[in-house]
C-alpha cells in the first residue's frame, strides 16, 4: 500500500507538469492515464492486494487520482480548442471594421481660420470666463447700470448672485487681459455668448464671437482699416472690397460698421445683399477713452481700436448657412456638408 501512495504521488506531480501542443499528444496522454490499458485502471487493479481495513481510503485516493487525471486532461483539450479557434476565426482577408472620421462644425472651421489670418498680424488668442460679473461685461466696457444699450444685450443672470450673469460679448476678456497687462496689448477673443433672445433662424440665445482688440502708442483709425482689410481679404479672397458706415458703440468712439462687397452677385444686387451690393459683416471703433482709464492706461498716451464680430455671421456668407438653429441641432446631414471645407 505504501509503495502504490509514493507512485501515486510522483505520478501527480508529472501529470501536473505534463504539456501537449496537438491533438496527438492530447491522445496518447489519455491512452497513457485513462485507457483500457492505462495507469488509471492498473492501479484500480491494485484495490485486490490492499488489506480491507485501508480499501476505504484507497479507493478515496484513487478516486481524488482519478479526477486529476481526467481535468488534466479536459484542461489540455481546451487549450488546445482555444488555439485551434483563434487560428480559424482570423480572416486575413476580411476589410477592417470602418472607424467614420467625424467632421469638424462649421464654427469651428471659422474659428480656426480667423485666428490663423490674425496670428499672422502677431495677435496673441485669449480667454476668459462665461459667467462674468456685471462690471467686466458692462460697467467697466462703458456701459454703466440704466444705460439704454444695455436693453439690446439682455441676458440670463445667476440665481444665487444677480451680479454673476452669462457674457453677452467677449468684450469681458479684453477687459480681464487690460487689467493683467500694460500696453502693447494684441489680442482677439474667440469665444460663446449668450443673449436673451426668442430663438429662430435670425436670432439664438447663444453665438460665438471673435472680439479684437489692439492697444498701443499712436494706433489710429487707419491701423483698424487696414488690418480689417488683411481680414476679409484672406478670409473672402482678394476680390473683396469693404466700406465703413459711421455707427455708435458704447465703448468705441468714433465707432463704424463695416461692410464687404456681396459675395454672391459681386455687388452687382441680389436677394442677399437685398440689393445694395453689400453685406455688413462686423462692427469696430476706437477703443473709448474711458474703457481705457477704467483700467490704469493712460488715453492721453494710449489709443487702440477694436472689432467684433459673429462667427455665425462669418458661416452664413462663406458657407451659406441661412438658420443659426442648424448650428446646435446636431443634424449629422447639416455636419456632413463641410466634410470637404477648410
Ligand atoms: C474693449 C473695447 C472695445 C469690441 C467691438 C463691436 C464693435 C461690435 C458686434 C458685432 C456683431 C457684436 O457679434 S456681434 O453681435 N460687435 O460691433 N465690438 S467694437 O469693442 C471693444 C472690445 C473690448 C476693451
Amino acid at each position: 500500500m505504501e509503495e502504490i501512495l509514493e507512485q501515486i504521488a510522483t505520478l501527480k506531480n508529472e501529470i501536473s507538469a505534463a504539456t501537449a501542443t496537438n491533438k496527438d499528444e492530447i491522445e496518447a496522454f489519455r491512452i497513457k492515464y485513462l485507457g483500457t490499458k492505462g495507469i488509471v485502471k492498473a492501479l484500480m487493479g491494485e484495490m485486490k492486494n490492499v488489506p480491507n481495513e485501508q480499501k476505504r481510503a484507497f479507493g478515496q485516493t484513487m478516486n481524488e487520482f482519478k479526477l486529476l487525471v481526467e481535468d488534466k486532461y479536459n484542461s489540455l483539450k481546451e487549450s488546445e480548442e482555444d488555439l485551434e479557434n483563434a487560428a480559424g476565426d482570423e480572416d486575413l482577408f476580411l476589410p477592417g471594421q470602418q472607424i467614420p472620421v467625424g467632421t469638424r462644425h462649421p464654427i469651428s472651421l471659422v474659428r480656426n481660420r480667423i485666428i490663423s489670418i490674425f496670428r499672422k498680424l502677431g495677435f496673441a488668442v485669449a480667454e476668459g470666463p462665461e459667467i462674468e460679473d456685471d462690471w467686466h461685461n458692462f460697467t467697466a466696457m462703458n456701459l454703466p447700470e440704466d444705460h439704454p444699450a444695455r436693453d439690446m444685450q439682455d441676458t440670463f443672470y445667476i440665481h444665487q448672485n444677480p451680479s454673476w450673469l452669462l457674457r453677452t460679448h467677449t468684450s469681458s476678456t479684453q477687459a480681464r487681459t487690460m487689467e493683467k497687462q500694460k500696453p502693447p496689448i494684441r489680442i482677439i477673443c474667440p469665444g460663446r455668448v449668450y443673449r436673451n433672445e426668442t430663438i429662430s433662424a435670425r436670432a439664438h440665445c447663444f453665438f460665438h464671437q471673435v472680439e479684437g482688440l489692439y492697444v498701443a502708442e499712436n494706433v489710429s483709425f487707419a491701423d483698424l482699416k487696414q488690418t480689417l482689410y488683411f481680414f476679409v481679404k484672406e478670409m473672402f479672397g482678394p476680390d473683396v472690397k469693404i466700406r465703413f458706415r459711421p455707427s455708435y458703440f458704447p465703448f468705441t468712439e468714433p465707432s463704424a460698421e463695416m461692410d464687404i462687397s456681396c459675395l454672391i452677385c459681386g455687388g452687382e444686387g441680389c436677394n442677399v445683399c437685398k440689393h445694395t451690393g453689400w453685406v455688413e459683416i462686423l462692427g469696430s471703433g476706437m477703443v473709448h477713452p474711458n474703457v481705457l482709464e477704467n483700467f490704469g492706461i493712460d488715453s492721453k498716451k494710449y489709443t487702440g481700436f477694436a472689432f467684433g464680430m459673429g462667427m455665425e455671421r462669418i458661416c452664413q456668407l462663406k458657407y451659406r448657412v441661412n438658420d443659426l438653429r442648424l448650428y446646435s441641432q446636431n443634424d449629422l446631414r447639416f455636419l456632413k456638408e463641410f466634410s470637404g471645407a477648410l
